[in-house]
């Protein structure tokens, strides 16, 4: 099996030669102590505070990676400028009614919280989180995507090996996972697991948008090198930093114990965003860097 490198995070956050090296070979990096404890805290208690706002009667959708539904659903096609909760598949009955108290029902939260609340703000446009960014080559990173993953105990669900590039397209493709644990992850909870090296395959299936309706097309039916996975566990604080074509993703947590995640996607502005990427944004909230935002823009 071969083992992943683990990084203290640089002083200005700027990857080290090592660091750079490993990216290059392993198309994944892991920094531990990247992101404050109190920061982590901050998060999950803001999440816990958007679940508990929320009324189931607003809307839900289902979330599963192994039994996909939501790429029908309104709730999941309209949440690109929005913050919205999803639910684990065992949190509800048959006529869709939540069987578990709220907090123990989320598959997670969706999916820009980065841009509309104040303290995933903060915490997503760290001038370290910048300077790791521009440092692995993005040129000019924009914010795209944050999740909370929930993976509460018991019932918390696989997210099945994937490849970030599926979701999130761009030409040419640029786009960088942010992984950072706000709780201990192990392999006892769910922890990620990557495939080192498998960036340096083909992207093998693409979601997107065809004749209206979402659709995932296969580009390459090389499976992934499963065999090849190995575990990331991540103490909280550690930043796990995911090349776009990474096969990676986490077993279910089946433990007594959550183990909540935060993940921001960048792609290139230089890039071209496809039109036919499920995430949408209207004109007047377009995508933003790691700076402050606009003053006219500011509610
Ligand atoms: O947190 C997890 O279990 C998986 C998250 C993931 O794969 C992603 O954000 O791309």
């Amino acid at each position: 099996m071969t083992a992943i490198p683990r990084f203290a995070a640089t002083a200005g956050g700027a990857p080290s030669p090592a660091m750079l090296a490993a990216w290059a070979r392993d198309g994944v990096l892991v920094i531990e102590d990247a992101v404050p404890a109190a920061d982590c805290d901050a998060l999950v208690e803001r999440s816990r505070a958007i679940v508990e706002a929320w009324d189931p009667a607003e809307g839900a959708a289902v979330f599963s990676t192994t039994a996909p539904r939501h790429a029908a659903e309104s709730w999941f096609r309209e949440s690109g400028d929005k913050v919205r909760v999803f639910l684990e598949d065992g949190a509800i009955d048959a006529a869709g009614r939540l069987i578990r108290p709220k907090l123990e029902a989320v598959n997670k939260l969706g999916h820009a919280m980065h841009d509309l609340d104040p303290v995933f703000d903060r915490v997503s446009r760290r001038p370290q989180l910048a300077a790791l960014a521009r440092g692995i080559g993005l040129a000019d990173p924009r914010l795209v995507q944050s999740m909370v993953i929930w993976k509460p105990p018991s019932i918390g669900g696989e997210v099945t090996c994937h490849q970030d590039a599926t979701f999130l397209v761009t030409d040419p493709p640029s786009v960088v996972g942010f992984w950072l644990a706000l709780e201990d992850a192990d392999a006892t909870n769910g922890c990620l697991y990557a495939i080192p090296g498998g960036h340096r395959g083909p992207l093998r299936r693409l979601f997107h948008e065809v004749d209206g309706e979402l659709v995932t097309e296969t580009l390459d039916p090389t499976p992934f090198d499963e065999a090849a996975a190995v575990p990331l566990p991540a103490p909280k604080g550690t930043l796990v930093v995911l090349h776009g074509r990474l096969p990676h993703g986490s077993a279910p947590n089946t433990s007594d114990r959550s183990r909540m995640a935060y993940t921001l996607h960048a792609v290139d502005g230089a890039a071209r965003w496809h039109p036919g990427n499920w995430l949408r944004r209207p004109p007047d909230r377009p995508f933003r860097g790691f700076g402050p935002s606009a003053p006219q823009r500011r509610t």
